[in-house]
């Protein structure tokens, strides 16, 4: 009998296999066939793979189970198959393994997207996982791994949807990161392993993309934030091409180069990935033979609360920067959000969270409810807002578990809910969300009884809901509690009653604190200083959080000057930052340098991805006699520059281009309307494409726009369009002008293919090429008739070569 997975890597560090795939394909998988149907067809194939990685000594063989999705049988027209695809592949691994080494079930991602940034909803995502892991665990697997995930958003949908099946089964997940050390979407791997460890994961870490030194970064960066079992499973060296193939040049003894500092992190699992053989296994196998093998994950300190978001995490507690809670998306007297929220709209939610965030919120409180409004789909939507504009961490505040639980599907990382408190009907309604989900939770110390006055009573009701939590298998990490500020001018008393609570309750369950401040000023004259000191004493009676207005200068004063004489702002940089050369503060921080021009709000609108406010400031330019070659020449362009050079410093992530990319398009839509009133009659034909693999339009479709502004008629054949297509379109159609567009290195390539292809077919005609990243001597190189830097160049080459 082999002994329990989770108690074997405490004792000893286990060896993974390695790659698949490559071997399937040296055994005779072709080109465009799946993998996982050969678990049908020839089970002895995959059998003789995980023979040979058991002779190499692994001690986890890992199932041929990788697109086992529906979403991904079903390119093979497998998906009715898919108990019988997974159940064979386990039962192959466990003949072979049988006593000597675990079955570890792979999944790995659908290739879609959950929304907003894909089409997926969340519950589609999981079901898909929930199907796959039900037959994979159904049929005796002895862990689940997840690997070679790009979207946290999806591989938490996937390890929420295999604990509804087994709370207990082992589950290992991974993502791929790049060399700059973020997922394809942006996440960076502390918030990974928050993430994925606070919904429930066993072993994080990761496999693919990076050779074993990049992955040693990412796991080191992992370790800051979690005290779990981590994986490595690197590729053998970064891929090169040879000879037109793709060879990873890691040779076996390379891959083991790291295991003294790998073991030192804590590493409990080394496999390997693509490029990586039997030999790269055995090679691991023997590095590992006769090295001390002490569990010694240092970790973060105890009492350390993290939340993450898709691209950032924060930590609080200890002796962390008090954290601010950004209040205000909250219609509470708030007549103007309120009717926005009635008619579905965003707009100030994204302008708060954004002006939040730059007064200093670390994380912001969502609440969204008001009468009349479903309120779950407003949570969802403001959630989808708030993540597109922003990637600090949240809050989500509501009273209702069907908005909380809306929140937390659409949410990307470890939110933090507010609140439970200590009623048993809260208590049961809330907490099982909060486990489910991954979530921390803020706890109120009321119950049934109302607000106790004594500080002893307040932190009695704290200790039901740190028990209650618990008994769930809810941290006190993840409890942050609120004693409960009430309004001084009422209850003068009370106040000091309050921090005498955070401190009893720090002492007592050392769980971190929090207060929704301003509520003390309520009532009096000039609330902020009231509120302010309110403030700094709590900071210094150890409060960990605070629910603020960021905006509001004494707030902002109070904290920055708190955290210099607590000693949580090291030799007072962040407030020798935020003064320096500061004339005496006085108002709140006005709204971030609200721009005037019209050209330079339409910029900014599409930097913020403002999809619903742009063609209102479109109208508004057209108002003001601006034309529409100008809009986009000054004002449209300009801005998705500056979102590109923000993506390139890793300031924006992929969803925030995405959005921007949106507005842009909406922008343009409206101009189209616009241009098309002056009519021209036909200068002749222009056939015009995105390359394959290419995603990228927008400059594709400015110059069909112009191009049809000039009198050209144009057949767009859209993007990632396939050279076969380019050729049957351009031979059936008879045009005077192809015009190829790419804005990748890697899809340049496929310029020339379609240009030699056009040729070799005896298409006689003109071909034009652009896209950011082409120059003319490219296009010379590739035999290309002309190269437009921008669309207006692109109208006038094509009218001289065409000699109209
Ligand atoms: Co994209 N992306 N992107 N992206 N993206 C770029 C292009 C990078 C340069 C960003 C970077 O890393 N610095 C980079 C490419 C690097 C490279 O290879 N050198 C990149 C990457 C890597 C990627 C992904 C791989 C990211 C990922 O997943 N990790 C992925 C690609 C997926 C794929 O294609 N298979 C990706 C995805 C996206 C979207 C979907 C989020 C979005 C595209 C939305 C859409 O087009 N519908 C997007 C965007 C918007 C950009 C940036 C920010 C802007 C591109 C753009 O539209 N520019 C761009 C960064 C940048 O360029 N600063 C970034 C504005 C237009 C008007 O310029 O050059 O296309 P243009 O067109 C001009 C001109 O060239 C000429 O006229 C136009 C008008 O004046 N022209 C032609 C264009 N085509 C012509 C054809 C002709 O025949 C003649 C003239």
């Amino acid at each position: 009998m082999k002994q329990p997975f989770l108690q074997a890597i405490r004792e000893r560090v286990l060896v993974l296999d390695g790659a698949m795939g490559t071997m399937l394909q040296e055994r005779g998988l072709k080109p465009g066939q799946s993998p996982e149907e050969l678990n049908l067809t020839l089970p002895d194939v995959v059998a003789s793979v995980h023979q040979d990685y058991l002779a190499a000594g692994a001690d986890i063989l890992v199932t041929n189970t990788f697109g086992g999705t529906r979403e991904k049988l079903a390119h093979y027209g497998l998906q009715d198959r898919l108990v019988e695809v997974n159940a064979r592949a386990v039962e192959i691994a466990r003949q072979v393994a049988g006593d000597q080494a675990y079955v570890a079930a792979s999944i790995g991602p659908t290739g879609r997207f959950v929304e907003p940034v894909g089409d997926l909803s969340f519950n589609a995502m999981a079901d898909l996982f929930r199907e796959q892991a039900a037959a994979l665990i159904g049929a005796g697997a002895d862990l689940v791994t997840l690997e070679t995930f790009l979207d946290i958003k999806e591989i938490r949908a996937a390890v929420i949807a295999i604990r509804e099946i087994s709370p207990t089964i082992p589950v290992i997940a991974m993502l791929t990161f790049d060399d700059k050390g973020r997922s394809v979407l942006g996440t960076p791997p502390e918030a990974a392993a928050i993430t994925l460890e606070a919904v429930g994961a066993d072993i994080v870490g990761s496999n693919c993309g990076l050779g074993v030194d990049g992955i040693y970064d990412i796991l080191a960066a992992m370790r800051r934030v979690t005290r779990l079992p981590l994986i490595s499973q690197a590729n053998a060296g970064l891929p090169v091409l040879k000879d037109g193939k793709t060879v990873f040049p890691g040779t076996p003894e390379e891959m083991t180069a790291y295991h003294d500092r790998m073991l030192a992190l804590g590493v409990r699992i080394i496999g390997g990935c693509c490029g990586t053989t039997p030999a790269h296994i055995r090679a691991i196998k023997e590095a590992l033979s006769g090295r001390e093998q002490v569990l010694c994950p240092a970790g973060p300190p105890a009492g350390t609360t993290f939340l993450s978001s898709r691209s950032g995490y924060v930590a609080m507690g200890g002796n962390n920067p008090v954290t601010i809670i950004g209040e205000r998306i909250n219609p509470t007297g708030k007549k103007g959000f309120a009717a926005e929220l009635r008619d579905g709209k965003v707009a100030y939610i994204r302008r708060e969270a954004m002006e939040q965030v730059a007064a200093g919120a670390h994380l912001l409180d969502v609440n969204v409810g008001t009468p009349g409004i479903d309120e779950p789909a407003a949570m969802e939507r403001a959630v989808f807002c708030v993540t597109g504009a922003v990637s600090v961490p949240l809050v989500l505040d509501s009273s209702s578990p069907e908005a909380l639980e809306r929140g937390l599907k659409a949410a990307d990382g470890k939110v933090l809910v507010n609140s439970v408190n200590g009623e048993a009907k809260s208590l049961a309604r809330v907490l099982p969300l909060v486990k489910k989900y991954g979530a921390a939770v803020i706890g109120l110390t009321l119950d049934e009884t109302g607000i106790p006055d004594t500080a002893d009573a307040r932190c009695r009701v704290a200790e039901k809901i740190v028990t209650a939590a618990g008994e769930l298998g809810i941290s006190r990490d993840n409890i942050i509690m609120d004693c409960l500020t009430l309004t001084v001018s009422a209850e003068q008393k009370r106040a000091m009653e309050t921090l005498a609570a955070i401190r009893l309750v720090k002492e007592r369950l050392g769980v971190n604190t929090v207060l929704g401040v301003s509520n003390i000023s309520f009532g009096l004259p000039c609330r902020p200083v009231i509120s302010s000191s309110f403030f700094a004493m709590a900071m210094a009676a150890g409060l960990d959080a605070a629910i603020v207005n960021p905006k509001e200068q004494a707030m902002l004063d109070a904290w920055r000057s708190a955290m210099v004489l607590l000693n949580r702002d090291p030799n007072a940089a962040a407030y020798i930052d935020a003064y320096k050369g500061a004339v005496a503060a006085s108002a709140d921080i006005p709204a971030a340098d609200a721009p005037r021009d019209i050209r330079s709000r339409i910029s900014r609108a599409v930097i913020d991805g403002e999809r619903e406010t742009i063609i209102g400031l479109v109208e508004q330019a057209f108002a003001e006699g601006v034309t529409p070659l100008q809009i986009s020449n000054e004002a449209l362009l300009p801005g998705l520059e500056e979102v590109g050079r923000r993506f390139e410093k890793n300031i924006f992530f992929l969803p925030q281009v995405m959005l921007a990319a949106e507005t842009m398009q909406t922008a343009f839509g409206r101009l189209k309307q616009e241009m098309k009133g002056e009519a021209f009659a036909s200068l002749g034909k222009i056939l015009m494409a995105t390359v394959e693999g290419d995603i990228h339009d927008i400059g594709k479709n400015i110059v069909c726009t112009l191009l049809e502004n000039h009198g050209f008629q144009v057949v767009d054949l859209g993007k990632n369009v396939p050279a076969e297509k380019i050729i049957a379109a351009a031979r059936e159609q008879g045009v005077d002008a192809v015009g190829l567009s790419a804005l990748m290195t890697t899809t340049m390539a496929e310029m020339e293919n379609v240009i030699a292809r056009l040729k070799e077919a005896g298409i006689r005609t003109f071909t034009m090429v652009g896209g950011a990243v082409v120059t003319q001597d490219y296009a010379d190189r590739i035999g290309a008739d002309l190269y437009a830097r921008d669309a207006m160049e692109a109208v006038a080459r094509i009218r001289q070569l065409l000699g109209k």
